[in-house]
Formats: C-alpha cells, structure tokens, sequence
C-alpha cells in the first residue's frame, strides 16, 4: 500500500519529542506492515486545547486507532478516550525519575467506563501497540493481513532456524 497517498487509519501521538525514542517502536511496526499512519506530538498538559481538537475529530478523520504514548503523569491516553470513540491504546514511556511504573500507573487506571488498552512500559509497550493496532485493522485490510501473517511467521522461523544461543 502507497502510505502517501491515504489517509491515516492510526494515530501515533506523544507527549513530548522526548518520547519519540520509545514511540518510534510502534511507527516501525505501522510502516514495516503497511499501515496508514500519521504521527504527531500532543501534550495533555502542555497542549489541552490540541489534545481536545485531536480526539475530536479523530473518528471523522477516519482514525481506527490511537496509540497515545506518555510518561510521569501520563494524562494522554486517558483524555484522549474520554473524546472519543476511537479505540486507544496507551504507551507507558520510561521516565527518568520513576522508571515508567508512574507512566504505567497513571495510564492503566482507568476508571470504568473509560477504557485505555494499557501496553508494557517502553519500547516493547510501543512495539506490541503497533503490531495490535495492525491486527485491528487486519479483518478489513488483507494486505495488512498479510504483512501481519507474515511478520508472525518471520518470527517464529527466526527462533526455530537457530536453536543453538551459542551459534550465530
Ligand atoms: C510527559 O512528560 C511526556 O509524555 C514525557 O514523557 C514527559 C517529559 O516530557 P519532557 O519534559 O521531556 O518534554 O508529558
């Protein structure tokens, strides 16, 4: 699929460009899939007025999904469920002074009523967002399907063609 020529299906936001480390995990996971994809910078704190105009029209815009990545109070993904009905998956990003367990603790509880899909802390949360965010679209994109097929079959390969830890 020619990424440049349609419209983005996940939204990637962040709360600073200090996440772009840990969130670029998930963008190379959209783009090695061929998931339609744009990636922005919104801050819960910083950028309220952005944060609600985002959420908003996300679901007009044609957003399946929203993986939101944020650290220390991780207000991001919280908020951005609370707009709108586009389903939103949350990355806690490692902070500095707590490790992430903050980012965790503030992301994954939710109150009921307002779910957030709470991934791991760091580069493996924003990788496994991205993957999850392709099978949510997979039923109604084969050709992410397939690039999701086989991504898993890679993988899998990858392990059984080289057993030996001691052998490259
Ligand atoms: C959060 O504060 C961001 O998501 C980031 O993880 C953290 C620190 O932001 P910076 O001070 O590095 O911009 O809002």
């Amino acid at each position: 699929m020619n990424q440049a020529n349609v419209a983005p299906r996940v939204g990637v936001v962040m709360g600073s460009r200090s996440d772009w480390d840990t969130m670029q995990h998930a963008v190379a996971r959209l783009e090695q899939l061929g998931v339609p994809h744009e990636v922005r910078v919104v801050s819960a704190h910083r950028t309220p007025d952005l944060l609600v105009e985002y959420a908003k029209s996300a679901s007009a815009r044609g957003l399946r999904a929203i993986i939101a990545g944020a650290g220390g109070a991780a207000h991001l993904p919280g908020m951005l469920a609370s707009m709108t009905p586009v389903p939103v998956l949350g990355v806690p990003v490692q902070s500095k002074a707590l490790n992430g367990l903050d980012s965790l603790l503030s992301i994954v509880q939710m109150p009921a009523g307002v779910p957030v899909a709470t991934f791991a802390i760091g580069a493996a949360g924003a990788a496994n967002a991205g993957l999850f965010a392709a099978a949510m679209l997979a039923p109604d994109h084969a050709d992410v399907r397939a690039a999701l097929d086989a991504f898993r079959a890679k993988q899998t390969s990858d392990v059984l063609d080289h057993p030996d830890p001691r052998q490259p």
